[in-house]
């Protein structure tokens, strides 16, 4: 009856976890069963800061104030509009120590972490900040580093201070972390010399982790002064006192703020140590620092040679230094969320809470998307695997658990209130039937060709596996047998030149013109295939010999049935089918004029259609979709196709660049073109490094293999590899960053930065693991 609807409908469904035990079991995340990554730079949104992997964990973080004449600069969250010449992680291994370099103008910061185990609540850590000064700006006399810590809505921190104004230590005490303190070392010069200060501390109570760049701004005020002997009395910027805003809302963040204001160059050390650690031989500062630290970069050196043998291939020290900063940037990326999605379905009304979660993951970009995104997190990984494979184990269980009963996983996830602060509101919400593309399924088959999976995680991921294909193969299934369509493109057809595929991951690259059910979307059907091969495998693993995957894998791997779906003789390459035509163009709409007195309204750009759509293959559309087969290795060594997509690959005029294949020939109608006034061309002839990374990896392969096209494979693939190695070298040498794409006439960098998400897999270029 009705009862029974609303537990088991559609809407209720849509919220409803997925009913199999927990890919994690119940603890192997926390302090005792993990004490080793319990503590973590897992905040990548904020240039210097740790959590631990807890749903209400305290935090730590680093602000540093410019103090110039009659104003301050303050540096937190990574943002872009900072404008900082460079940052980034120069070497970190994901669980002991992080060694990253900020250069602010006129200064640089170099921010050190190390961990030390003990006790029974992942043990102490240490931080060593040091600032330098720089050419890349006129040196200030002096700045402020702004050193807190936080709870988030349980715990307590008490304050010690000292002299006065000075918060020497804190005491405190959280749920996971029992008691704690944290001390504040005075500042020195880099051979420990004392150095003259001013300080200042802040106790507030905060809406959140979200608002405390607000608080510590509202709380500046110049009055205080800064007179090192000898010199002259200059004012500076303290925080002070904090009005918090009365009002009803929850107050659920504690936070006490140490300030230092001193001279660059300097040196200030902070160290957390845990109540549970018994007896500490000496206390992990100053020379006892240094020798850790040491340590971490000989063992780190050492282990990146033995992973990637960069050094045995030849390549350089400066090569090797940028290789290393990749994967580093990698490790710090990765971020510790939790919260909830807000998600929709076609039987909601208004958005629902998803159920809360925790994910433990990688971020494309620390200052743009600091959250987990499904597709690039396979991209990630499949680095990461090499480096880490627990590690890459414990991402993907975190992702197959926010997995709902119908197999779903949404595919941004904007968990907690720091991720949700930099997310507009219009992207936050998740729609049910959105895929993107299962890049897991990649890695998987990674960690299966590593001999890193055992028995038991495959066991317990399977029922997960199982429901998350079956949720691409019924949802997003394609009007034939063994073909499929991604759901959800732009609906509002009129004004966009081509309507987007957001899900696909290749968001504006020009699909049919006019969305319909007819649709074969050639990329998904070839994720499908590569899903279905490791289903197949992960199901015989597990002692299920007999399964429809299997039957599903051989189906999606015969080229001659992709070939009556996908293949276009008059287009002489793959391609997606649908309701498409080729004349659409974007045109100034024509107004009427408006009834006397009114203004007259401002034309928009709209598309207009001067030829009717047919059901038909999709022309002018060569590009990244077209090479699908190929990428992901479908194609027989000896069809006749494959020397047909190495061909369009390699010709100039179409999809070859000297930084690495276009996502879109240069002879396509839609080749650099505004998909509305306001959205300017994505994947329509940028270089994308993780579609590089697939060409260049299935071009090795091609390479391997017997074949009349494997000598030409051959050699497109040491071209690529050059490439596109050589570019995003370049541009990290040139602009300090990696970014999320390049521009195919010229190489640089464009998008956003850093965007080490995806650029971060030419390490597995260099070091030929594919
Ligand atoms: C926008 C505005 C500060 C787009 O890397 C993440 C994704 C990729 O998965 C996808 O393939 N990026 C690519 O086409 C970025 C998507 C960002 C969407 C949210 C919010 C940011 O405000």
């Amino acid at each position: 009856g009705c009862g029974l609807y609303a537990r088991w409908g559609p809407a209720a469904r849509l919220v409803a976890p997925h009913a199999s035990p927990r890919a994690l079991p119940p603890g192997s995340t926390g302090p005792v069963a993990a004490p080793a990554r319990f503590w973590g730079s897992y905040r990548p949104q904020v240039y210097f800061g740790m959590k631990t992997r807890s749903p209400r964990s305290p935090v730590a973080g680093l602000m540093w104030l410019q103090q110039l004449e009659g104003d301050v600069r303050l540096r937190h969250t990574c943002e872009q509009s900072d404008g900082l010449p460079r940052y980034g992680w120069l070497l970190h291994d994901g669980t002991h120590f992080g060694v990253q370099e900020i250069q602010d103008l006129g200064f640089s910061l170099q921010t050190e972490v190390v961990k030390r185990p003990g006790g029974q609540h992942g043990g102490d850590w240490s931080w060593r900040v040091t600032v330098r000064p720089e050419r890349t700006g006129p040196t200030p006399p002096f700045i402020s580093l702004l050193f807190y810590v936080a709870t988030d809505g349980q715990g307590r921190l008490q304050p010690l201070i000292e002299e006065k104004s000075r918060l020497a230590s804190l005491r405190g005490q959280t749920e996971e972390l029992g008691n704690f303190t944290v001390t504040f070392k005075p500042p020195t010069t880099e051979t420990g010399t004392p150095l003259y200060a001013r300080y200042n501390h802040l106790q507030a109570m905060a809406e959140g982790l979200h608002r405390l760049t607000d608080v510590v701004k509202s709380s500046l005020r110049p009055r205080f002064s800064y007179a090192p002997p000898g010199l002259p009395k200059r004012h500076y910027f303290g925080v002070d006192v904090y009005q918090g805003q009365a009002g009803d809302r929850e107050l659920r963040s504690q936070l006490l703020i140490h300030q230092v204001t001193v001279a660059v160059p300097c040196r200030v050390e902070v160290a957390f140590e845990s109540g549970s650690v018994p007896d500490r031989p000496d206390r992990l500062l100053a020379e006892t620092l240094t020798q850790e630290l040491d340590k971490h970069v000989v063992a780190f050196e050492q282990r990146f040679e033995e992973t990637f043998g960069l050094s045995r291939k030849g390549f350089s020290e400066q090569e090797q230094h940028f290789a290393r900063a990749l994967l580093s940037n990698m490790l710090g990326g990765m971020g510790y969320f939790h919260g909830h999605s807000l998600v929709q379905s076609p039987y909601t009304e208004a958005p629902q809470p998803y159920p809360a979660g925790s994910l433990f993951t990688a971020v494309p970009s620390r200052s743009f998307f600091p959250r987990g995104f499904l597709w690039d997190e396979g991209f990630h990984q499949l680095l990461l695997a090499r480096w880490d494979p627990a590690l890459s184990r414990e991402v993907l269980a975190h992702w197959f658990d926010l997995m709902n009963v119908e197999g779903w996983i949404p595919r941004e996830q904007i968990l907690g209130d720091e991720a949700l602060a930099k997310v507009p509101p219009e992207f936050v919400v998740q729609h049910s039937q959105a895929g993107n593309p299962p890049t897991f399924f990649l890695v998987l088959q990674q960690l299966l060709r590593q001999g890193a999976v055992e028995q038991g995680y495959l066991r317990r991921i399977y029922p997960r596996l199982q429901s998350w294909y079956g949720w691409y193969n019924h949802t997003q299934a394609g009007p034939l047998p063994y073909t499929f369509r991604w759901r959800g493109r732009d609906q509002d057809t009129q004004l966009f030149l081509n309507p987007k595929t957001l899900t696909s991951g290749l968001d504006d690259y020009p699909r049919a013109s006019h969305p319909s059910e007819d649709e074969r979307h050639l990329d998904l059907r070839c994720w499908m295939a590569v899903a279905s091969a490791v289903m197949a495998e992960v199901a015989t693993r597990v002692g299920e010999a007999e399964n429809d995957y299997t039957h599903m894998a051989e189906w999606l791997a015969d080229n001659e049935l992709l070939q009556r779906h996908h293949w276009s003789e008059a287009l002489n390459t793959f391609a997606d089918y649908g309701n498409h035509t080729q004349g659409v163009a974007l045109e100034r709409e024509r107004l009427r004029p408006p009834p006397p007195g009114q203004p007259s309204p401002i034309p928009r750009l709209v598309r207009v259609v001067r030829k009717s759509p047919r059901l038909q293959f999709v022309g002018g559309a060569l590009g990244y979709v077209s090479l699908f087969p190929l990428l992901l290795q479908l194609l027989r060594p000896d069809s006749q196709q494959l020397g047909s997509l190495l061909a369009d690959m390699k010709n100039k005029q179409k999809l070859w660049t000297p930084f690495g294949l276009r996502s879109l020939s240069r002879s396509s109608p839609f080749y650099l073109k505004h998909n509305t006034e306001h959205d300017p061309p994505y994947w329509r002839g940028a270089v994308w490094i993780n579609m590089n990374y697939l060409a260049v990896r299935a071009l090795h392969h091609y390479s391997q293999v017997e074949g009349p096209y494997r000598e030409e494979a051959s050699k497109l693939y040491h071209e690529l590899r050059t490439n596109v190695i050589g570019n995003v070298l370049q541009q990290y040498l040139d602009s300090g960053y990696v970014w999320e794409q390049y521009n195919d006439s010229t190489g640089r960098g464009q998008g956003c930065y850093p965007f080490t998400g995806w650029s971060a897999l030419v390490v597995l270029m260099m070091a030929e693991e594919y």
